[in-house]
């Protein structure tokens, strides 16, 4: 259902690194992995000034605001925790604040990547991250809290309840939370100028999140075909770096910038891979999200195109999501969907709705071009 969209959406961004970089670009068709300025290419919003489709439209650039006013890792996480409690949900725990890690200690190497917990199952919750004044570590922040708000949704549930409906329930929540920081929302809470409200602006707006979002898909979908390959013997052990970018070719249509061989072993850069945490997740929140944000634009009777709602302060949508939360693993995972969706599916109609806008605009950019890569 996705891959159209994918496909678009590379090929109009190695349309334009060929423009960029003219006769240096891999003549299979695929975009060297460092370009799209994220180590593991799977967020390629670095490439929005690239790429922006109508130049000087209202660019929202969080990054500078966020410096200007100097926000600290505190207040980053204050404004997350400010659309939580917009939702009617509780505010966070004081021991949150104080056991959590925000900042990278001066004293010690610590991992990063960040990370969610709840540490005894009784709400002592705190996330682990070193939080820097930009866009991805704002967004980040909010991912991180909607697995702390699951934590204290269910936290009364009987132990062995205590966890997502399904893993990729989990990584859904705070990504359907970051759906809702739309220009309108960045402009409300002092980050953005006054929204352009016209196609051309929803356009770039559409882009700026597929860098984001569907740039990620095919990401989402190989880390753990690898993973499984390895752990059934399918990809064996003097093979690894082999299949790794045989797939990295094959979904996302990246190559590696430099010969690689098995001297070399990038999955190992992957958090995920040496931390032993599956990824299929990620790639099911993808999808998962945008039917979650459509029932909770429904629940706040919302009616306009789903790309321009946000729930922010709507009461109904924050009952309606803090009651699916409070399931947590307590019955089977169709159960919870249909509650909130009224379907038991998992279906990527309601990203492809989403992104319609943006599809249209990629096809009649792409008409005529050469698409698609070597796999
Ligand atoms: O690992 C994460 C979160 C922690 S659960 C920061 N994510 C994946 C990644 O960074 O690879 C969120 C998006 C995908
Ligand atoms: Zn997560």
């Amino acid at each position: 259902q996705v891959k159209p969209l994918y496909s678009q959406l590379q090929c109009y961004v190695r349309g334009k690194l060929e423009k960029k970089y003219p006769g240096k670009m891999p003549k299979d068709g695929t975009i060297p992995a460092h370009i799209t300025g994220n180590m593991w290419a799977q967020d390629w919003s670095a490439l929005y000034p690239l790429v922006q489709p109508f130049p000087g439209v209202s660019g929202v650039d969080v990054d500078a605001a966020l410096k200007k006013q100097k926000y600290t890792p505190e207040k980053m996480v204050r404004s997350a925790e400010d659309f939580y409690k917009s939702l009617g949900m509780p505010a966070l725990p004081a021991s949150f604040f104080e056991r959590s890690q925000l900042v990278r200690p001066r004293d010690r190497d610590v991992v990063c990547h960040a990370s969610a917990w709840d540490t005894n199952l009784e709400g002592d919750v705190r996330i682990k991250m070193c939080i820097t004044p930009t866009e991805e570590d704002f967004r980040t922040i909010y991912h991180e809290l909607g697995h702390i708000y699951y934590y204290l949704a269910y936290n009364n549930l009987p132990p062995l309840f205590q966890a997502g409906a399904h893993d990729g329930f989990h990584e859904a929540i705070g990504d359907t939370v970051q759906l809702n920081l739309t220009p309108a929302y960045l402009h409300r809470i002092g980050l953005a100028g006054a929204p352009k409200e016209s196609e051309k602006a929803v356009i770039n707006a559409q882009m700026q999140l597929a860098l984001e979002k569907i740039a990620f898909l095919p990401f989402g979908k190989l880390i753990d075909e690898w993973r499984w390959g390895v752990f059934d013997g399918s990809i064996a052990p003097q093979n690894y770096n082999a299949a790794w970018w045989q797939l990295r070719q094959k979904y996302q249509g990246v190559s590696s910038p430099i010969p690689r061989s098995e001297e070399d072993f990038d999955p190992g850069a992957k958090y995920h891979v040496p931390a032993n945490t599956p990824y299929m997740r990620y790639f099911l929140a993808h999808i998962l999200q945008f039917q979650f944000q459509r029932s909770l634009c429904e629940a706040a009777g919302f009616s306009g195109p789903l790309n321009e709602c946000s729930v922010y302060g709507n009461k109904q949508a924050g009952e309606k999501f803090w009651a699916m939360l409070g399931k947590g693993g307590s019955q089977p995972w169709p159960k919870t969907l249909k509650e909130l969706t009224g379907s038991e599916q998992m279906d990527a109609s309601a990203i492809i709705d989403y992104f319609a806008p943006l599809k249209r605009w990629l096809e009649a950019q792409n008409a005529g071009k050469d698409c698609g890569w070597q796999g």
